[in-house]
C-alpha cells in the first residue's frame, strides 16, 4: 500500500526519514517528497511547512500525484486537556477549524457552508493506533483537535478554543490535512505530541520540546506502518 507519512516541521519528520533507510527524493509545488520501501509499503514523506495552506497543498500533492491510499500526520501540538502533559500523544477523533469565523451570517464558529464543523479521522486507523498503544506499552488520548493560523500562547485563547469546541489539542495543520483527505475519500489519522500548553509559556516550552516530542510521535506512526496490512 502507498503510505503517505506528513509532518509540517522538517522536525516533524527528520525522525522518521532516520529511521526508514535510504530513499529518493523529488520537489514538487514547492516541498521536497521523500519515496522509500519500508516494512512491505511504499511510503511517500514530506514536511509542509507551517500552516492550513502549506499542509493543504502537500497533502493534495501526496493524493493526486503520488497516489497515497492512506494519510498519516506526525507532529506536535499545543496540549489543552489537563491530561495531556508535555510529551504525552493525542489523537484526533476528529478536527476543526477554530479560526473560522463567519458567525456574522448566523453560523456556528468553524462552520463553512456544504462543509462541517468537525471532520472526523479514520476509524480503523483509530482502533489500530489503540492496538499500536497497548502493544508499546504506551498511553494515547483520543481527542477533537482544533486547527487555525495561530501560535496560541495565551491561556485566554485556549481556553475559548476549549469552550467552543471541546477540544483537547490545537495545533496548525491537522484540520486542514482532515478536509484535503476526506474530500479526496483517503483516510487519515492525526497524531500529536504535546510540546506546550499553547498559554504564556507556550513559546519558551516548544522550543524546549519541540525535538523531543516530534521524535515520540513519529516513533508511534512507525509502528503503525509495521502493522498496516496490504
Ligand atoms: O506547525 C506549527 C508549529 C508552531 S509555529 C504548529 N505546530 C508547531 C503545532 C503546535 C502549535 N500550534 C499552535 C505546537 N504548539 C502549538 C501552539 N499553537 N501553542 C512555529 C514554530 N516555530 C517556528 C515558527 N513557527
Amino acid at each position: 500500500m502507498k503510505i503517505a507519512i506528513m509532518g509540517a516541521m522538517r522536525e516533524e519528520i527528520e525522525p522518521i526519514l532516520e529511521s526508514v533507510g535510504s530513499y529518493t527524493s523529488s520537489d514538487h509545488a514547492g516541498n521536497t517528497f521523500y519515496e522509500c520501501r519500508y516494512e512491505g509499503h511504499d511510503l511517500i514523506i514530506a514536511y509542509s511547512k507551517i500552516g492550513k495552506v502549506f499542509s493543504a497543498i502537500t497533502a493534495s500533492v501526496m493524493i493526486e500525484r503520488f497516489g497515497a491510499e492512506k494519510l498519516l500526520f506526525s507532529g506536535v501540538a499545543g496540549g489543552i486537556s489537563k491530561e495531556l502533559k508535555i510529551g504525552d500523544l493525542v489523537m484526533a477523533s476528529a478536527l476543526c477549524q477554530h479560526d473560522v469565523d463567519i458567525t456574522a451570517f448566523g453560523h456556528p464558529y468553524g462552520f463553512i457552508p456544504e462543509g462541517s464543523v468537525m471532520v472526523d479521522a479514520d476509524r480503523s486507523l483509530i482502533d489500530l493506533a489503540k492496538e499500536v498503544a497497548r502493544s508499546m506499552g504506551v498511553d494515547v488520548k483520543e481527542g477533537i483537535i482544533a486547527t487555525g493560523d495561530q501560535f496560541v500562547a495565551s491561556a485566554e485563547r485556549k481556553h475559548w478554543i476549549e469552550a467552543t469546541f471541546k477540544a483537547d489539542a490545537l495545533e496548525m495543520e491537522g484540520a486542514s490535512v482532515a478536509c484535503v483527505c476526506a474530500n479526496f475519500g483517503v483516510p487519515f489519522f492525526i497524531l500529536r505530541a504535546i510540546s506546550d500548553s499553547a498559554d504564556g509559556d507556550a513559546g519558551m516550552d516548544f522550543d524546549t520540546f519541540l525535538q523531543s516530542s516530534a521524535k515520540v510521535s513519529a516513533r508511534f506512526i512507525l509502528e503503525m506502518v509495521k502493522r498496516l496490512g496490504n
